[in-house]
């Protein structure tokens, strides 16, 4: 991986790259990505819980696997429900752990924060350190219907709240310097204008 200006990114992504952005064409559902006006929006609250959002939530798994990615919001597959999936079992052998969240929402931050290196879906390749709050308490719907509630700490918490942005219309890179955002937005201009070519 390479440095310029904070931004970690990897090389330049070429069509014939096939690993870098298979999963741009290769997945359950398409992941939209950056820029557009679609992972923007503010994502309206689940007050039916059908069978057609448990439909929309499977898939959204398996399209977070087969990324591979460690979590993914509705918005991100062009659904504006407050849905987001997420399992950030890592280690090959450890028991996946993959959680469905309707509504989910933070009932309380910490105080310690913790920086991490993110990277999303919607901008294949591109990394950046943003700083969140170490630990949270999120309560959310699953998906039998249940309120839960859970304290998740480090990658679990990075990611939850990652997640949560999205369905704010938010992304990693609204926390950087505008400087860092606009180029991480050119070079994601640039790769749609490569893959639309085809
Ligand atoms: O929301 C997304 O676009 C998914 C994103 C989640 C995320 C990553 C890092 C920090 C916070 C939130 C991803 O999953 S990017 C891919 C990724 O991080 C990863 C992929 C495979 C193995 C491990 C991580
Ligand atoms: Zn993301």
């Amino acid at each position: 991986m390479r440095q310029a200006n904070g931004i970690s990114f990897s090389r330049k992504p070429q069509l014939a790259d096939a690993h870098s952005i298979a999963y741009i064409v290769r997945m359950k559902r398409n992941i939209l990505l950056h820029p557009d006006p679609r992972l923007k929006k503010v994502a309206k609250p689940v007050d039916d819980l059908t069978d057609e959002l448990r439909a929309l939530a499977d898939d959204m798994l398996q399209t977070m696997y087969e990324a591979p990615g460690i979590g993914l919001a509705a918005p991100q597959v062009g659904n504006l429900n407050r849905l987001i999936v997420l399992d950030c079992v890592k280690e090959e052998g450890e028991k996946p752990r993959p959680l469905i969240m309707f509504n989910p929402l933070i009932k309380a931050s910490s105080d310690e924060q913790n920086t991490y290196e993110e990277g999303c879906l919607s901008l294949p390749d591109l990394y950046a350190d943003v700083t969140r709050p170490k630990v949270v308490d999120v309560e959310w719907i699953d998906r039998d219907g249940k309120l839960q509630t859970e304290t998740f700490d480090g990658l679990w918490a990075t990611c939850v709240q990652h997640e949560i942005d999205h369905l704010n219309g938010k992304l990693f890179i609204d926390y950087l310097k505008p400087l860092k955002r606009q180029m991480m937005t050119r070079k994601m201009v640039k790769l749609k204008r490569e893959l639309a070519r085809g």
